[in-house]
């Protein structure tokens, strides 16, 4: 078994775990535990204790693997090998009881930052909607056993484009405006909620793209590689890699296109909108 491969299966057997627990505790009642960067950024019980959870089972497999998680301290570790966790993505749809939420798990090597890392494995595993997304570098992107294609040609209607919001509303007018000018590639706009699945579903053709500004490394790292092994581009700036500036998705020729309109306005009067939330 290659090291990447051994990371894969380690991830998913996490996650599920993970995600049964996130299950429980959602059935059981969530309780806020704490607004974060925004008032409506919030933090429940259930992610401190599933990330908790995921922490340990990697520590006690692969003791001086690295950590990058959403709800706890970085830990920059001594193997090469960072894990970045999202324990709970799609925090507010969890803590109303939508189900359109994931544990979100990935193996990186190198220094974790999304710029320079390689991603080498990950999986999406939203357990209250039953699919387990999961992807080891060169082998495919797959859900259960089968295998993702992101959608190869635009469609003559439009794109179906995910895309979502920050919790600062100071972002809102922003994102909005930038909404209206990337509507004329669309037929229709979905806001799932939860980043990792807009990237999953971008990899399994249920989206034909995907753009985002805001996002943390924990947010795309597993859903960009489900991307890229499904044959599709994930991008941050022209010619960069996805970042907390932005993340765009789809296949290729999409990607140009989004990221002509996204990234036009700073050639133009080099404004910089406020850094979402
Ligand atoms: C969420 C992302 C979502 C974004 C939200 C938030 P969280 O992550 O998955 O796409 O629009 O603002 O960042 O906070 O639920 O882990």
């Amino acid at each position: 078994m290659s090291l990447q491969q051994e990371l894969g299966a380690l991830a998913v057997d996490i996650a599920q775990e993970a995600g049964a627990l996130a299950r429980r505790r959602r059935e059981q009642g969530v309780s806020i535990a704490a607004s974060k960067s925004a008032l409506a950024d919030i933090v429940t019980e259930a992610d401190r204790e599933v990330e908790n959870l995921i922490r340990d089972r990697i520590a006690a497999a692969r003791p001086g693997d690295g950590f990058l998680g959403e709800e706890s301290a970085a830990d920059e570790g001594s193997t090469g090998i960072t894990w970045v966790v999202d324990p709970i993505d799609g925090t507010v749809n969890y803590a109303y009881g939508i189900p359109s939420y994931a544990v979100s798990i990935a193996a990186v090597s190198g220094r974790p930052e999304p710029r320079t890392w390689q991603a080498l494995a990950g999986v999406v595993h939203a357990p209250a909607l039953g699919e387990l997304f999961h992807v080891v570098r060169g082998e495919g992107a797959w859900v259960g056993g089968q295998r993702l294609q992101v959608n190869g040609v635009l469609n003559p209607a439009g794109s179906l484009l995910g895309t979502g919001f920050g919790y600062d509303p100071a972002t809102h007018a922003a994102q909005l405006e930038l909404l209206g000018r990337v509507m004329p590639l669309a037929r229709d706009i979905r806001r799932i909620g939860a980043a990792s699945l807009d990237l999953a579903y971008v990899a399994a053709g249920r989206l034909d793209g995907y753009f985002e500004r805001g996002l943390h490394p924990w947010d795309h790292a597993a859903g960009v590689l489900l991307v890229e092994e499904a044959g599709g581009v994930a991008a941050g700036a022209p010619g960069g890699a996805p970042t907390r500036e932005m993340t765009i998705a789809g296949n290729a020729e999409l990607v140009a296109r989004l990221s002509a309109i996204i990234f036009a306005d700073t050639h133009e009067d080099n404004a910089t909108t406020p850094a979402a939330g």
